[in-house]
């Protein structure tokens, strides 16, 4: 029995401070995508997400909310759980810090950073942004505020500290022995100079609130909700019980998919937690670009954060899962415009793959008996198509390794244009009078080479792919990647059930009334 090369992912842990937007769709999303397409690549697959609940910032919100925060936390995490599922994402675990298990993994990783000499009592003096929940440093402030534009104040107690200082020269000859540890590459040029700027020992603990994990023998002091957060992703696999199956199975992880304001705890303080309890660090870590609204930045202020629930609503799911990843480069900016969206939907999946489908699933359920046709010999063209539908999938796996989503799209939309061009060039509405052996064999490859497209756009939109894969009469257990190719093509003489449009056009609400 070969053994499934396993694959550990995750999302931040949203705040539960708000309700969640187009922003923390996005991440989900992606990892969603991943996960998908490593199960059908034959991976054995861990997708986590879930949310980060302790800390200031969200005792804040419950306050104003006139709940206590357990309360509170309970009804904005099923918020963010509600709409994981809603976006059809397949995760296998959905951790809430303040879950028992987590208090007793981060107690447990708190007592290992104090058994290796790396938590030391002191005082804290300086700037704390609560929106951010990070401390600045006075040399840090543009303007009287955090560097990300977050209200500060000034904090003065009793603080727990992680000698971070110790560690700047292990997490640079880590980054150093781990090209890939962090991506984007600009991103990963970043961290490494921001470490060898100086690294400060960190606060780690606070004493002015109570809503977080008790420090291991000092209640007094709550665990800075940053140390508390990150190790979320440890708890989930059993962490501190090291030699489970679960833990020895997944960690280190694969990946953790963040934003890019957030990859400096996930690449400095989580690396050096990690490093000091004798744990390692994560595979890779990688940042994603931010979202604007047609041009603005997306905030609570403006008034113009985007509810992922109601795009759906409005335009389907999963062409919603195709544009947020078709849309921008992933791990640069990007800006959210309705008209693109509808251009994406009407163009792309309408037109593109949607017409593809159908012109040749109905072609085949008129001219062939509604049954997989028996093809001829295959000329040329059929051959260099059929060759670039095979050869998808090696190309796919490099782009997604890299978290090249819109690159990966890109290759399959390729393939899609070569074969509305083939469709074109040969024809076969023609041959169906002139040639009859030949117009089965060219609708033969043409349903093979949908094969190949709906099975590859599984991890992008798995509701559509199915309804693609439907037509085809393709057993559940022949939809996975090890299918592709031409030692699974099409059994020719299968029936088919009647074709349906996949993807229809987006028609505006007031022009369709018309
Ligand atoms: O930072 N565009 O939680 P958070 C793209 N709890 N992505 C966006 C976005 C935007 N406009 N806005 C938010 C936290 N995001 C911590 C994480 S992990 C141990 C703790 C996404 O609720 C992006 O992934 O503020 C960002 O990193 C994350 O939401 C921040 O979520």
């Amino acid at each position: 029995m070969s053994v499934r090369r396993s694959y550990f992912i995750t999302t931040p842990i949203y705040y539960v401070n708000d309700s969640p937007h187009i922003g923390h769709a996005y991440t989900t999303l992606s990892c969603d995508v991943l996960a998908r397409f490593m199960r059908l690549d034959g991976h054995d697959v861990r997708f986590l997400t879930g949310t980060d609940e302790h800390g200031q910032k969200v005792e804040k919100s419950a306050a104003a909310a006139g709940l206590d925060p357990q309360a509170f936390t309970d009804r904005v995490s099923a918020e963010f759980k509600a709409l994981a599922e809603k976006l059809n994402c397949s995760f296998d675990d959905f951790i809430r810090t303040t879950e028992a298990r987590h208090t007793r993994s981060c107690q447990a990783l708190w007592q290992k950073l104090v058994a290796h000499g790396d938590i030391y009592l002191g005082s804290y003096a300086g700037w704390y942004a609560v929106r951010d929940e990070a401390f600045y440093a006075e040399s840090e402030l543009v303007g009287g505020k955090a560097p990300t534009g977050a209200d500060v104040e000034w904090v003065e107690e009793p603080s727990y500290f992680f000698r971070l200082s110790a560690w700047q020269d292990r997490l640079l000859a880590f980054y150093d022995a781990n090209p890939e540890c962090i991506g984007p590459r600009a991103r990963r040029n970043e961290v490494i100079s921001f470490v060898k700027s100086g690294l400060h020992d960190l606060s780690v603990s606070r004493t002015s609130f109570k809503w977080g994990v008790p420090v291991p023998n000092d209640p007094a002091h709550i665990m800075y909700v940053w140390l508390d957060a990150l190790t979320n992703y440890i708890t989930a696999v059993g962490y501190p019980d090291e030699t489970s199956e679960m833990f020895r199975r997944y960690w280190p992880a694969d990946l953790h998919m963040v934003g890019k304001d957030i990859l400096r705890f996930h690449t400095v303080y989580w690396h050096a937690f990690l490093m000091a309890a004798g744990v390692a660090p994560p595979t890779r870590v990688f940042a994603h670009g931010w979202w604007t609204n047609e041009g603005q930045k997306i905030s609570k202020s403006l008034g113009n954060v985007i509810d992922p629930l109601k795009l759906v609503d409005e335009f389907g799911l999963d062409p919603v899962r195709y544009f947020l990843l078709r849309e921008v480069p992933f791990g640069s900016d990007g800006n959210f415009a309705r008209h693109q969206l509808i251009k994406r939907i009407n163009t792309d999946l309408a037109n593109d793959l949607g017409n593809l489908a159908q012109r040749v699933l109905s072609m085949v359920a008129k001219n062939c008996g509604a049954a997989v046709p028996t093809p001829g010999p295959f000329s040329a063209a059929d051959q260099t198509l059929l060759g670039t539908a095979h050869g998808l999938i090696d190309a796919l796996r490099a782009e997604m390794a890299q978290q090249a989503f819109h690159r990966a799209l890109e290759l399959i939309w390729t393939v899609v244009s070569d074969a509305n061009r083939y469709i074109d060039e040969q024809a076969p509405w023609t041959l169906r009078k002139t040639d009859p052996p030949r117009m089965a064999t060219v609708l033969y490859v043409l349903s093979d080479v949908i094969r190949h497209l709906g099975i590859l756009v599984q991890p992008f939109m798995p509701g559509a792919a199915a309804k693609i894969l439907d037509q085809l009469a393709l057993a559940g257990d022949a939809r996975g990647f090890d299918r592709l190719g031409p030692n699974h093509a099409l059994a020719a003489g299968r029936a088919l059930p009647a074709p349906a449009p996949v993807f229809p056009r987006y028609v505006a609400p007031e022009a369709a009334a018309e």
